[in-house]
């Protein structure tokens, strides 16, 4: 009895022992991806791919409109302006070379169209499209704020010529209820005001947050203008996602510069643009994501301006 325990010992160790040897053989032929066998896989493996066929597409319909060079003047809130209330009321005076027919305004068949980002302080910009109508930014809080602007296509991409992008300062005196959100005239929500103790505007990370004021920013030091991802991404809208930002003071290493853009996606591994265009990514997962761009400088430092070249952003999808 006791032998034949001591042989079950044996052939026990023996089967543990071959075990081991089998992991560690399987590990060995894997040295190159050892790390990967340690940590897992990320889920989320996001790869940049070329501009989608069908945005492809919808350029060549639209002819020149691409080459344009619209420029965009805030008229209103006029530059550092004292405004009363707590309404205000943006008008934008758009010129520039537009013999390819650039001219914000939504389609209704489609209800896409060219139109304008505007941007309340360091908020997700809203679309305003057809530029003769009003538009209006209520219950805007008091203190100082920003208002950036920059024309866009229908597919979101921001046109990046010379004066192209515009940014005035001005202040809200007496302002609106900052129990309640800021919204456009027509109900889109600009900024929950009441929503998060996290007064800092650098901190402004998406709708849930923040009191919206101005951070302060420097109008001619480098800046980055967060414009997209942005909101909700439904089936074929959902891959591949556009990351698309402004860019004023500052020119990327690609370009002759020495800044970098850094995005971060989720707490994966950051990603470099080196180059000032769009990109889209490509390989999403279901569900919410975040979405941080920073502007670097050559030593790879955040540069700070009044904390909007650091913004992360919420988006949500749904494939
Ligand atoms: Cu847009």
């Amino acid at each position: 009895m006791k032998r034949l325990t001591n042989w079950h010992l044996i052939l026990i160790i023996n089967t543990v022992g071959l075990l081991f040897f089998a992991a560690c053989s399987a590990n060995n032929q894997n040295t190159t991806t050892a790390v990967t066998t340690v940590t897992p896989p990320p889920m989320q493996p996001l790869q940049l791919t070329q501009r989608p066929q069908k945005i492809v597409d919808l350029m060549n319909q639209r002819g020149k409109q691409d080459e344009d060079k619209p420029v965009l003047k805030v008229v209103s809130p006029a530059a550092n302006s004292t405004i009363n209330g707590s309404t205000v009321r943006v008008r934008l005076d758009l010129s520039g070379e537009l013999a390819g027919g650039y001219k914000p305004g939504k389609d209704p068949a489609t209800g896409t169209g060219n139109h304008v980002h505007v941007i309340l302080d360091n908020q997700p910009y809203e679309a305003y499209y057809h530029l003769d109508q009003p538009f209006e930014l209520r219950n805007v809080i008091a203190g100082k704020h920003t208002l950036r602007v920059f024309p866009s296509r229908p597919w979101h991409e921001s046109y990046k010529n010379d004066g192209a992008f515009q940014m005035v300062t001005f202040t809200v005196a007496g302002g609106g209820d900052p129990s309640k959100p800021t919204t456009t005239n027509t109900g889109q929500v600009v900024a929950n005001n009441n929503a998060s103790p996290m007064a800092s505007p650098a901190a402004s990370e998406g709708k849930d947050v923040a009191p919206s004021t101005a951070g302060e920013v420097d109008p001619t030091k480098p800046l980055l203008t967060d414009s997209r991802p942005k909101g909700e991404y439904k089936g074929p809208d959902a891959d591949p996602i556009m990351i698309d930002f402004w860019l004023s003071n500052a020119k990327l290493r690609g370009d002759g510069g020495e800044y970098r853009v850094r995005y971060i996606i989720d707490d994966d591994e950051p990603g470099y643009i080196d180059k000032w265009e769009a990109i889209w990514l490509t390989g999403w997962t279901n569900g919410p994501h975040t979405v941080r761009l920073e502007l670097l400088d050559k030593d790879n430092n955040p540069v700070d301006n009044g904390g909007y070249n650091t913004t992360t952003r919420e988006i949500t999808v749904v494939k």
